[in-house]
């Protein structure tokens, strides 16, 4: 089945990087880590939460990739990117990345991110599942792939 447009996009990113991921779309929503896990029948720690942020102070945006069952800690982000952190509401989240909420990949972004943090956690697992452009669309990747197209630095966020 021809994948959507959007999916299509994080597909033709990933080859750019050289990544032989592969997006599938599932019938079943993919739009929350706990929704994803249930729909790929992995554990919800495996799904790599793409959250933005932006700085209090430069309003610049910044991408957190989080293990699906940790919580941010903003406290410790901020002392990692030097402002406070707030969440972005989901217009500058589809400015900034290009793709809507439920859907934003680790990469291939509209316009780059003023900081990328990886959390610490996802680097025990040796497969991932990230999303891929929509709610419904997914790719499998290792660790080492995610820091490879996310770029950024891996940090303790929770
Ligand atoms: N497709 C799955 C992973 S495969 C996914 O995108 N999960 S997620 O956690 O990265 O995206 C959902 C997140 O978007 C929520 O955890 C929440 O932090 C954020 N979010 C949901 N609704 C809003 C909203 N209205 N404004 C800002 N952020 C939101």
């Amino acid at each position: 089945m021809e994948l959507s447009e959007s999916a299509q996009k994080v597909q033709k990113a990933l080859a750019e990087w050289g990544i032989e991921a592969r997006v599938v779309e599932l019938p079943d929503s993919t739009r929350t880590a706990i929704e994803a896990a249930q729909a790929i029948g992995c554990t919800v720690s495996q799904i790599v939460k793409s959250l933005v942020f932006r700085g209090a102070e430069s309003g610049a945006a910044i991408l957190i990739e989080a293990s699906g069952t940790n919580r941010v800690n903003e406290k410790a982000v901020a002392a990692l990117v030097g402002e406070k952190i707030v969440k972005a509401d989901a217009d500058f989240v589809r400015e900034q990345t290009g793709y809507a909420i439920g859907g934003i990949p680790p990469l291939g972004h509209a316009h780059p991110m003023k900081a990328v943090l990886i959390d610490e956690d996802l680097l025990q697992y040796a497969e991932l599942w990230a999303a891929a452009g929509t709610p419904h669309a997914v790719f499998r990747l290792t660790p080492a792939e995610l820091l490879k197209i996310a770029g950024g630095t891996v940090a303790a966020i929770k």
